[in-house]
């Protein structure tokens, strides 16, 4: 089992398309563990995109991603950072296939709905940076305790 974060991006937002991607990436089978609506500030950005910092695009990605509320998850599945990746599609929309949520739903760059986190180092740096471990579900020590009906 591993974890991963996303972010549903301030275009999702603005566009509705929150549930959509959400359900992409449970129907896929990933489990969401943490979920939550938040507006990203300054200091945050800067972190969550430190390998960025100095690139052309760096200030642009910056401004856009604290532009309005996002919905902050950590999804948990077998191999949950490839899984969301490949449900995500390239990063550059226009690469994407159809399918993928950015080939099906986005065509800028830099308005590409979604982030999903490149590899398990940068997973659990991320999650650390939006959640604090009690924020997180734990299905296996809780799941026979819970009722699904
Ligand atoms: P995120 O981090 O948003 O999931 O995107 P990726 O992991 O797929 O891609 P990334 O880190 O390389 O890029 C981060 C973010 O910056 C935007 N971007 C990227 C941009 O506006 N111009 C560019 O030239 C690049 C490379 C898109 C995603």
């Amino acid at each position: 089992m591993e974890r991963t974060l996303i972010i549903v991006k301030p275009d999702a937002m603005q566009r509705g398309l929150a549930g959509e991607i959400l359900s992409r990436f449970e129907r896929r089978g990933l489990k969401i563990v943490g979920l939550k609506l938040i507006h990203i500030d300054q200091a945050l950005a800067n972190r969550h995109y430190g390998e960025h910092q100095g690139k052309p695009f760096f200030n642009g990605l910056v401004g856009f991603i604290t532009s309005s509320p996002v919905i902050v998850g950590v999804l948990e599945g077998t191999n949950a950072v490839a899984a969301v990746r490949s449900t995500m599609g390239p990063t550059n929309p226009t690469s994407a296939g159809p399918g993928t949520i950015r080939g099906d739903l986005a065509l800028e760059l830099g308005r590409n709905m979604v982030h999903g986190s490149d590899s398990p180092e940068s997973a659990e740096r991320e999650i650390s940076l939006f959640f604090r471990p009690e924020e997180l579900l734990d299905y296996t020590r809780d799941a026979d305790r819970w009722i699904f009906e």
